[in-house]
């Protein structure tokens, strides 16, 4: 099993257990808010996270130290330097480590503890699904900066809660409850306090690894490549996705465990 010796980041803190790992977005005193420094720390550790095997990585959790905030954003006091040309390689930087994010093959959850919002926001939108805490709250603030979202917030948040209302949360820089972003479909559950997160969201996990991990890894793919396709295509690249299954292992575990009622092995 992998352990963290390979790992020396100033701004993440990382657990890992039987292949789970814990990812906290730790600069509390600026409210974990993505320095240039921690997207770089960011993009080094899912470098080596999707070079992993399923023994060493089923999952990832993503949340933020302390009780107050997720992320906060983008670090507006480095924002408040750049030029264009700083400014189109920072989005650009901070866009493709987001999507590598998006493309692991494991599932990845935000747990998402206190403020996300601008950066924060677009980084747990960029995550498989969303669990909150009560105390969570979410928004796209960028325009009361005098700037729109540049880590793919224009583009993610509308494909999470429709055109319409992601056009509000961006034009006025509304803040909204967790209870809000739930009702929108942008969270998928909330708990009532932040002791209770992490270990609902482990919860979720547990459940997860009990499946298969190919069919899991093949699942997320489809979703998200099939998203933005016609019926007719996405469901040719689903077929091929769900064939291509045949070749592994697990579903003659899968499906024998079944017929002899048992609970199935899956190997991966
Ligand atoms: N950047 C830098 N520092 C921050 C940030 C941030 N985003 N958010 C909070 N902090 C710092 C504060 O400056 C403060 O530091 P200090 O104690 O040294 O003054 C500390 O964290 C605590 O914050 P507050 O005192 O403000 O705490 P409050 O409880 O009063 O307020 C809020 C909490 C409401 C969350 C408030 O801090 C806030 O509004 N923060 C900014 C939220 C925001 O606007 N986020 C969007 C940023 S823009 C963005 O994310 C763009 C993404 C795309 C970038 C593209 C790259 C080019």
């Amino acid at each position: 099993m992998k352990d963290l010796s390979g790992f020396n980041y100033k701004n993440l803190k990382l657990h890992q257990e039987n292949g789970l790992w814990t990812l906290m977005i730790s600069r509390p005193q600026a409210l974990n808010a993505l320095k240039a420094e921690v997207i770089d720390e960011l993009a080094d550790f899912l470098r080596q996270l999707s070079e992993m095997d399923f023994e060493n990585a089923r999952g990832l959790i993503i949340t933020g130290e302390g009780e107050k905030a997720f992320v906060a954003g983008a670090d507006i006091k480095e924002l408040s330097l750049l030029n264009e040309d700083q400014a189109l390689a920072l989005a650009q930087k901070g866009q493709s480590v987001f999507h590598e994010l998006s493309l692991l093959k494991i599932p990845v959850i935000a747990a998402v503890n206190g403020f996300a919002l601008g950066g924060g926001c677009e980084l747990a939108l960029a995550c498989d699904f969303i669990i909150a805490s009560k105390n969570a709250k979410f928004g796209l603030p960028e325009t009361t900066l005098g700037l729109i979202p540049g880590f793919g917030g224009t583009v993610r948040l509308s494909r999470a809660v429709g055109m319409r209302k992601a056009r509000e949360l961006i034009f006025t820089g509304e803040i909204i409850e967790a209870q809000e972003a739930f009702h929108l479909g942008l969270v998928n559950h909330v708990v009532e306090s932040v002791s209770e997160l992490l270990p609902f969201v482990k919860k979720k996990m547990e459940i997860i690894f009990q499946r298969a991990p190919v069919a899991i890894a093949k699942g997320k793919l489809s979703i998200n490549r099939t998203w933005d396709m016609e019926v007719e295509e996405g469901q040719k690249f689903e077929a091929e996705q769900f064939s291509s299954l045949f070749l592994t292992e697990d579903v003659r575990e899968g499906t024998q465990a079944f017929i002899e009622k048992r609970k199935p092995v899956f190997k991966g």
